[in-house]
């Protein structure tokens, strides 16, 4: 009889260390349970006591709304006092404020958007807050500044001109990459798609939207993206290859890691959770492919847990990046994966097909484009190499 062990296998391994460039939102670890349908759960965790907790879990940073740390009505003395002692707790345990980013949609003023608010006096208030946001972030040593439109999007589309909505919102990004420049901030931003919620629909719902709205800016070059796992998935695409494309088109400035099943409302899971298929191809690309950012997970724990299950659920999307980048490191000195990659030709897709155009050369593939038929009868052999992936994942390889 085969004698089966249960438990860990790995006592020990697995272990985050600084260098794994691990990050999480104060508003993660800090959520407390509440919902459209019920109330907290948990007490508010203080930033400070979240900083101190995630580097003994192995964190290397944070990330923030403006609104985390410092209260909407605080004073300015307030303001820089809680300012001082968040940089002690920072230099104390050795963290570092990884992104930082502007509340634009938790309050009432935001209704209608922020920076595409139908009401003028309501965008000039929104970038005036987002200025505030950058001299913190800048304060706090943040390199990257992240976008997420939550209000920019409408559930009445009478209510507003797609067109006018995005010359606007152009036009705030143009103006405060303007306000980064000329304070001589080293800091560039990072914009993050979703489809929907809270809005019906919302401004730049997918990261093909965003690239493309990237390249209409003054100052492109400072602007990239940071795509969402939950985000993507929530409209149906793939994480893996919409992150893929970031990379492709050098924007991958920042990236929020967590779970999502398709077609539901913005989970924002533990990461790897759901979709582990996913998760392990990206992973595999984040670690292959010289992406030197933070891996920043934006999820949070379970309505169902205390602060206990919080700190399980922050070790775990950390535990279950590095079981997945040890995989990825098994897929590529597994011989019978090399071999179904190999027979899936998958390398030959790294081969120019015609190379530059020339007449000559179209002449030449004119004359002899190759037989159909022939190239149709062979088979790729997929399902062998999806198997074997899944066994792998499993953990039967
Ligand atoms: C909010 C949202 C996230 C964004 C955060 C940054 S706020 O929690 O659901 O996806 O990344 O604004
Ligand atoms: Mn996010
Ligand atoms: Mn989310």
């Amino acid at each position: 009889m085969v004698e089966i062990k249960v438990g860990a296998r790995d006592a020990g391994a697995y272990k985050p260390s600084r260098d794994d460039k691990f990050s999480f939102g104060l508003w993660t670890v800090g959520n407390s349970g509440r919902d459209q349908f019920g109330d907290a759960t948990r007490a508010r965790i203080d930033p400070n006591d979240s900083v101190k907790k995630l580097a003994e879990l192995g964190a290397f940073g944070i990330s923030m709304h403006d609104d985390d740390l410092v209260p909407y009505n605080a004073t300015p003395a307030e303001r820089d006092a809680i300012v001082a002692r968040f940089a002690r707790t920072l230099a104390d345990t050795g963290m570092v404020v990884s992104m930082a980013t502007t509340n634009l949609f938790g309050h009432p003023v935001f209704k209608d958007g922020a920076f595409t608010s139908n009401d003028r006096a309501v965008r000039r208030y929104a970038i005036a807050k987002t200025m505030r946001a950058i001299d913190l972030g800048a304060e706090l040593g943040a390199p990257v500044y992240v976008f997420w439109g939550g209000r920019e999007g409408v559930e009445a589309m009478a209510s507003k001109a797609p067109a006018d909505a995005l010359e606007r919102y152009r036009e705030a990004i143009d103006f405060l990459c303007g306000y980064v420049i000329d304070r001589g901030y080293k800091m560039r931003f990072a914009i993050e798609p979703k489809p929907n919620e809270p809005r019906g629909d919302t401004f730049l719902p997918t990261v093909g939207h965003a690239l493309a709205f990237i390249g209409k800016l003054e100052h492109s070059g400072m602007v990239g993206l940071n795509p969402e796992t939950a985000h993507e998935t929530m409209s149906g695409l793939s994480f893996y290859h919409a992150v893929a494309q970031t990379l492709w088109h050098d924007k991958l400035f920042h990236i929020d890691l967590n779970g999502q099943k398709i077609g539901r409302y913005d989970q924002d899971l533990r990461f790897g959770s759901e979709g582990i298929k996913d998760a392990f191809f990206l992973v595999k690309l984040l670690e292959e492919s010289g992406y030197q950012g933070p891996r920043h997970f934006d999820a949070h724990s379970y309505r169902s847990e205390d602060a206990q299950g919080v700190w399980d659920f922050a070790a775990g999307c950390m535990r279950t990046y590095l079981i997945l980048k040890e995989k990825a490191k098994r897929f590529n000195v597994d011989p019978e994966i090399q071999a179904a990659l190999a027979e899936a030709s998958v390398s030959e897709l790294a081969e120019p097909t015609v190379g530059k155009y020339s007449a000559a050369a179209a002449a030449a593939l004119r004359g002899d484009p190759g037989d159909p038929d022939a190239l149709a009868s062979r088979g790729y052999r997929n399902e062998h190499l999806d198997q074997l992936v899944m066994e792998l994942l499993m953990g039967t390889r």
